[in-house]
């Protein structure tokens, strides 16, 4: 996400700072891909390295993957405002379960850390599965469909919750209690989360992006605190995202008009105009407009603070760019590995279910059906799950309810 310029041959970090790792997801977080090829961890490294076009196979005559157990019911996935403690404490229970349990598919990683490294490595330029492109929603849906059966395979009664931060748009909404994800960044800790049953100590993380020289090993936020995101986005910039009836368009990228594209509208990228692929930071936008929806709650939670440029944006063309202070903080949520801090999952499922508002009120006019980027066609099979032996491609993810669930 960055709406901080830039330009090719000019670093876009000057120091080894934490704010290094903003350049991920905020900044583009592209850089994934080639690193992930030489630094993936252990033995996971193959299945791990992004695989070329080649691997790509359409799923075709695969079996659906995502249905449910004939007969079973509905997945009920509930706002957090709505979660009873009972709820609140399993669902955070299991949630530190997952990351104690050792992985299926990734030697040496717990399973939630596993989810956190294929949202790192989906950045990668090589292969950009995940971002940046028409595959955004639907790569998410599985990835949160994923996590979610996960979950209840340690705690059946558990399902995802959603964080509508266009209602619960305050430090003091129900996502940032004690007894669920804990609260703002200490300012006398780094920012560190110091409350919470993901404090500092407590939680430990263990993946970083390739360009986090820091490595902190806490969860930090810094909630509004970036001049980036001073506010979560309204429902009415909701609404103005549900209402552009095209799913996306050429050439399915950061460059497509975000009034002219659903899928850009919502991840929240304006005025990109040029994106380059660096081994490190990844890809990187060169945008001139602020970040909205989901881009702007990333760094609303980070408190994304580091780029010093802004320029004109869609609303106001005539806007004059100004320069902001650049300074040290750059939270968690603004990396390429933001599942780290686990209000992305509530923050996604809120994105996921903006996603069905939209298919629900326009069809499963997903676009591009071909001739877009590998991964990102109707038909294509999306890593990292055609590696561990699931078949998923966006056209698998137009209804919540043959992927088991909805929303309440
Ligand atoms: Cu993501």
């Amino acid at each position: 996400m960055s709406d901080r310029e830039t330009s090719p041959g000019r670093p876009v970090m000057g120091r080894a700072t934490r704010r290094a790792a903003m350049g991920g997801l905020a900044a583009s977080g592209l850089a994934m891909a080639a690193a992930g090829i030489t630094r993936s961890r252990g033995a996971f490294a193959q299945e791990a390295t992004p695989v070329s076009a080649a691997d790509g196979m359409a799923h075709g005559d695969a079996p659906a993957r995502f249905a449910p157990e004939p007969g079973a019911p509905l997945l009920a996935r509930k706002s957090v405002a709505a979660l009873t403690p009972q709820e609140r404490t399993d669902y955070v229970n299991a949630v530190l379960a997952l990351k104690r349990k050792p992985s299926p598919w990734a030697d040496g990683l717990s399973v939630y850390d596993t989810f956190v490294m294929w949202h790192r490595d989906a950045f990668g330029c090589a292969v950009m599965a995940g971002h940046m492109g028409p595959a955004f929603m639907p790569w998410h849906r599985v990835l949160l469909r994923l996590y979610e059966e996960q979950l209840r395979d340690v705690d059946p009664e558990v399902t995802l919750p959603y964080w509508d931060w266009t209602v619960d748009n305050g430090t003091g909404a129900p996502v940032w209690t004690d007894d669920f994800m804990g609260g703002n960044g200490d300012p006398a800790a780094g920012m560190a989360v110091t409350t919470g049953p993901f404090r500092k100590g407590a939680w430990e993380i263990q993946i970083f992006d390739y360009n986090d020289r820091v490595r902190s090993p806490f969860i930090v936020r810094g909630l509004g605190s970036g001049f980036l995101a001073t506010a979560l986005p309204t429902a009415e910039e909701v609404e103005a995202a549900l209402a552009i009836e095209t799913y996306d368009a050429a050439p399915w990228s950061t460059l497509v008009s975000a009034k002219r594209s659903f899928r850009q509208n919502l991840e929240g990228w304006r005025n990109c105009v040029e994106e380059t692929c660096d081994p490190e930071n990844g890809m990187s936008p060169t945008c001139t407009g602020s970040h909205d929806l989901h881009n702007r709650v990333h760094l609303w939670v980070a408190g994304e603070a580091v780029f010093a440029e802004e320029g004109p944006s869609d609303d106001d063309p005539a806007e004059t760019p100004c320069t902001h202070p650049a300074t040290d903080l750059m939270g968690t949520m603004a990396s390429n590995s933001s599942p780290n801090d686990p209000v992305f999952w509530l923050h996604h499922a809120n994105i996921d279910r903006i996603y069905q508002i939209w298919l629900d009120r326009h069809g499963p006019n997903y676009q591009p059906v071909s001739g877009g980027p590998w991964g990102h066609n109707l038909n294509d099979s999306m890593w990292p799950y055609n590696h561990i032996g699931l078949l998923a491609s966006p056209a698998m993810t137009f209804s919540t309810e043959a992927m088991g669930y909805r929303y309440e």
